[in-house]
């Protein structure tokens, strides 16, 4: 087959315009893929505009993984500025779109403007058509994705359900009928364009550099990863072995993270989900399979994560997993965040025990949860279209912000960090809000820091600098390397795979030497430029308490043991300083040329010290 070329396909649904533009290959040098390009082309293009206007852009983008058959390589940043946060957003989805955008020829879509009847976007190959999607607007995403294949055939589909149609601001974007992404609401940025799905097929030869270096890389890591000893009960729990792991170490979300253990954690484990489990599914390119599907409550299949678990499971109250994976199923037939929805059904039925919110369910209430999930995503009643702004507003709007558990206006994922500090400070310092993805060190947190115990209390854990450290160090890996690349980081998370096999699969695809640490100065760049796009957005109202994990976890407690506040705030100086920000958490100038992003400078000025 012909070579695929990189191009960025750019496609203007308001004035229909299709047009093809070659990469600036210094980008790529710069930024790796993915995650680094949308960040670039967010900062260029998207300035100061009203997330849910045609003026948005929605980037669709790949890394230099993706097309090949690379391990665990089929996964895809979605981004966008976040109608959620009002900042960066963005979101990284397994779907066989990674394989065939590259294959067409695509680095990355850039979807610009609105149309003003439902429509989707077909790219087969060179060839790009906005087509009508009346006949699917409305529909879920399993049968809109479903029936897209009827039509197309062999090809990739990353579609809304009706959350992104309705602007529910934590839709997310589904493809395979159980993979999500774009948690700050890539899915309503979607809906705001009325553009219901994006379908792609690619047939052309990804071009690799160093192909004899790249087949025996890539040969060897896939046969690598089924002999390292964590993959047998890998293979059989997934990410759902951590709810014993949480709740036998007091961080499992319960009960709107009022409590840190949930009494009927066995009803929801991942012992549970083995004796229910019907088949494993997985993201193109991966011999590690983690997707675990049950049958619900119903006889339907549900493809169960831990996030999805702990979130709609103990922070609702709702124990047993038939019931859980129901509304999980939901949730991706209607395209909403698993991790904010179960965050709002358990901040609403807080708010419904403190009697601020009339028409919420009470906690471990199934079919009332069941009713809100609707009401929510199709934005009926007051009730209904309050809580699909998420919790932020809505805490705001009922004067309940003690108990809203968000950063920047993102829902925490599902880890509860009274006595976390490290974790804390992942979520403050997270690119796109509190989400657990790019500095997961809870685990190291607990293993591997001595407790302190001045005050005879068994778990309280140190400030130590060492984690202010740890969290940059994560960041790099996960929230930088993986999401440049774009790659799943379990294979390395879960297993141990020997980080080094990136660098030199990348080398070989790109022909250029990178080492582990050139990757990390990209990571860094990234970072420092996603921040930059967070303090140009939000103007004079930047202040380092943006970084701040929810009040919640500085005022109740475990035991009475809660974060302190100032321990933390020179947790934060301490990763300002790594990171050479200044006291605000604002790039300085100097650090921005030394990463090579002078073209932010003027843009930064009003607020550089
Ligand atoms: C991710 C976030 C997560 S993180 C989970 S479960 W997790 C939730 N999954 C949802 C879902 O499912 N349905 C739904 N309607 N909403 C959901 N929201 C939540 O979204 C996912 C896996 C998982 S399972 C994780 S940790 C890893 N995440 C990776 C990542 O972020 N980057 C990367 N390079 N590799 C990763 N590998 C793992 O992928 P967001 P997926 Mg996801 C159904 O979307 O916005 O990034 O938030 O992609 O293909 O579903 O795989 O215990
Ligand atoms: Fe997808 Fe799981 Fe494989 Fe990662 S380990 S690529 S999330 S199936």
């Amino acid at each position: 087959n012909k070579g695929a070329k990189r191009m960025i396909l750019r496609v203007n649904l308001t004035t229909k315009k299709i047009s093809k533009e070659p990469i600036d290959e210094k980008i790529l040098d710069q930024f790796i893929g993915a995650r680094g390009l949308a960040a670039k082309i967010l900062w260029d293009e998207v300035k100061g505009v009203d997330p849910l206007s045609p003026d948005n852009k929605l980037i669709i983008a790949a890394g230099p993984f993706n097309g090949l058959r690379t391990p665990s390589g089929g996964k895809l940043v979605v981004a966008a500025k976040s109608p959620l946060t009002g900042g960066y957003g963005d979101g990284n989805i397994g779907t066989m779109v990674s394989m065939h955008l590259r294959k067409a020829g695509y680095m990355a879509i850039i979807v610009e403007g609105a149309s003003d009847r439902p429509v989707y976007l077909y790219v087969d190959d060179d060839v790009v058509q906005i087509m009508s999607a009346e006949g699917l607007w409305g529909l879920s995403t399993f049968e809109t994705e479903k029936r897209l294949k009827q039509v197309h055939g062999n090809v990739g589909v990353l579609s809304i359900g009706p959350a992104g149609e309705n602007l529910v601001k934590y839709s997310v974007v589904i493809s395979q009928e159980g993979r999500a992404g774009g948690r700050p609401g890539i899915g309503a940025v979607m809906g705001s364009k009325k553009l219901k799905a994006i379908v792609v097929r690619g047939t052309k030869d990804v071009e690799v550099k160093d192909r004899e270096n790249f087949e025996k890389y890539t040969r060897e890591v896939f046969k690598l990863i089924p002999t390292l000893p964590a993959y047998s009960f890998w293979i059989r729990q997934g990410t759902m072995a951590t709810i014993e792991w949480a709740n036998k170490n007091r961080a499992l979300p319960t009960r709107n993270f009022s409590q840190v253990k949930f009494e009927y954690a066995r009803t929801v484990d991942g012992y549970a989900m083995e004796a229910m489990k019907i088949s494993r599914r997985g993201c193109p390119n991966c011999n590690m399979a983690c997707g675990n599907v049950v049958l619900d409550i119903e006889g339907k299949e549900s493809e169960l994560d831990y996030e999805n678990v702990g979130m709609l499971g103990p922070n609702t109250g709702i124990a047993f997993l038939n019931r859980v994976a129901h509304i999980n199923r939901l949730a991706d037939e209607f395209g909403v965040d698993t991790i904010s929805l179960g965050a709002v059904l358990g901040f609403a039925m807080e708010a419904a025990e403190r009697g601020a919110l009339k028409e919420a369910p009470k906690f471990g209430d199934y079919e009332g949860a069941l009713e809100l999930t609707k009401k929510i995503v199709f934005r009926q009643g007051e009730t209904g279209n309050l809580l699909a702004e998420g919790v932020k507003r809505a805490a705001e709007q009922l004067g309940l912000e003690e108990i809203a558990m968000h950063v920047k206006g993102l829902e925490v994922s599902a880890y509860n960090c009274y006595i976390y500090p490290a974790m804390a400070l992942a979520y403050g310092t997270c690119a796109i809000g509190a989400h657990h993805k790019e500095a997961w060190v809870i685990a190291w947190e607990i293993g591997s820091t001595p407790m302190e115990d001045s005050s005879g209390k068994e778990y309280v854990m140190n400030y130590s600098p060492e984690k202010a450290k740890k969290v940059v160090e994560q960041q790099r890996i996960r929230g930088g390397m993986f999401e440049m690349l774009t790659a799943c980081r379990l294979p390395w998370v879960e297993l141990g795979l020997d980080l080094e096999w990136y660098a030199k699969i990348l080398s070989s695809i790109v022909g250029k030497n990178y080492t582990l640490d050139d990757i990390y100065i990209a990571a860094d760049r990234v970072y420092s430029l996603v921040r930059s796009y967070w303090v140009r957005e939000f103007k004079g109202d930047w202040d380092r308490k943006m970084d701040y994990p929810p009040k919640r976890w500085f005022e109740d407690g475990v035991d009475g043991q809660h974060l302190d506040p100032e321990r933390y705030d020179e947790l934060l100086s301490e990763y300002y300083k790594i990171r050479g920000w200044d006291d605000r958490g604002i790039p300085t100038e100097e650090t921005l040329r030394k990463l090579g992003l002078d073209f932010v400078v003027e843009d930064l000025r009003p607020w550089l010290k």
